[in-house]
């Protein structure tokens, strides 16, 4: 079995990787069947994830633990909570880390408080193609592998999102158009934004961010078509900018002590299916990205380019925070991004 997960993994072309991963998941299906049918459950984990349901992120999740119960033979069968039902995207880290549930999934960005390291995916202008993205996420794996590793955490997969753009209900066309506004947050990188744009942030989970909106607490945020078109933005705001900043990732992570409840041979069934969740993942975002701009227009959204005056300025606004990233990064930092730069 470790074979034709290896196999799918080193696959070149996404195209293959799709089709692939389709008979990989039938012949683990047919492997596992007789094991699945005489086996009594193992662990039951619940896995808490931010997002809606619907998102592809957390389809990704059930995907990825209905996989992990067919190839262990039932011996890990893993429960998603979408939506933050089970605890909010900004809870979820600490309740695994606490042992409060085993597995969940996070927007690795929203942890930069703790080191910058979670933060790389989200400087803005580095890496702002799903190809870049993907050498980011090379250099930036056994980093934070090991940072996670120290704070009692054993990292799956991650996932991207589609690249960042801005939200308005108004035609903005520079950054001094922005002034005075409230901005929907997510985390440190896009309140520094807010606060550079001259905006006013607040931080706002997505599963909040419909009623933000409604109720006037944010006018604007900067996310991904996915995100505007989980929320039904039009409903709001009228104009999206795609500017392309960044890429930022979702990541699936366990409790070390749960981790290692299991048998070696269960981790590294779970390991693969956790690579094969993460090249399953990335393509079907980088699939969707253009499909849910063409969504966002389709529901009466002025969907256009950045450019001019405001590209200029969000250009120098991302310089500013790259530099101050990579002079509070250190080390491992410098690392990640010179190994990134290099390839
Ligand atoms: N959606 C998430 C994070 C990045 C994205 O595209 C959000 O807005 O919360």
């Amino acid at each position: 079995m470790k074979s034709i997960l290896n196999c799918t993994i080193n696959l070149k072309y996404r195209g293959e990787i799709m089709i692939k991963k389709i008979f990989s998941l039938i012949s683990i299906l047919a492997i596992s069947f007789f094991t699945a049918v005489n086996s009594n459950a193992g662990e039951k984990w619940d896995m808490p994830m931010a997002y809606s349901a619907t998102n592809f992120h957390s389809m990704n999740g059930v995907l990825f633990a209905d996989a992990v119960r067919v190839a262990t033979g039932g011996e890990v069968d893993i429960t998603v909570h979408p939506g933050g039902s089970l605890f909010k995207g900004g809870e979820i880290k600490k309740a695994i880390q606490t042992g409060q549930v085993p597995i969940g999934e996070r927007l690795l960005s929203g942890h930069q408080n703790e080191s910058l390291i979670f933060g790389t995916d989200s400087i803005p202008f580095l890496a702002t193609s799903y190809k870049a993205s993907d050498k980011l996420w090379k250099h930036l794996k056994p980093e934070l592998t090991k940072i996670l590793d120290e704070q009692g955490l054993v990292l799956l997969y991650g996932v991207p999102w589609p690249a960042q753009g801005l939200y308005f209900n108004k035609e903005i066309n520079s950054v001094a158009d922005s002034k005075g506004i409230k901005f929907r947050s997510y985390n440190n990188s896009t309140a520094r934004i807010a606060e550079l744009m001259g905006m006013l942030p607040v931080q706002v989970e997505a599963a909040e961010l419909s009623q933000a909106l409604a109720t006037g607490v944010a006018e604007s945020f900067v996310s991904s078509g996915s995100t505007g078109y989980d929320r039904k933005v039009w409903e709001h705001l009228s104009h999206f900018y795609e500017v392309n900043a960044w890429l930022p990732r979702n990541y699936v992570m366990v409790n070390k002590n749960s981790w290692n409840k299991l048998d070696k041979s269960t981790q590294n069934i779970i390991m693969g299916v956790a690579q094969m969740a993460e090249a399953a993942g990335t393509a079907r975002s980088e699939q969707l990205s253009g499909w849910y701009l063409t969504q966002l227009a389709a529901n009466g959204m002025k969907v256009q380019v950045a450019e001019g005056q405001l590209r200029a300025d969000l250009e120098r606004i991302g310089k500013t925070m790259s530099d101050e990233w990579m002079a509070n990064a250190g080390a491992v930092g410098a690392k990640i991004i010179d190994g990134f730069k290099s390839e």
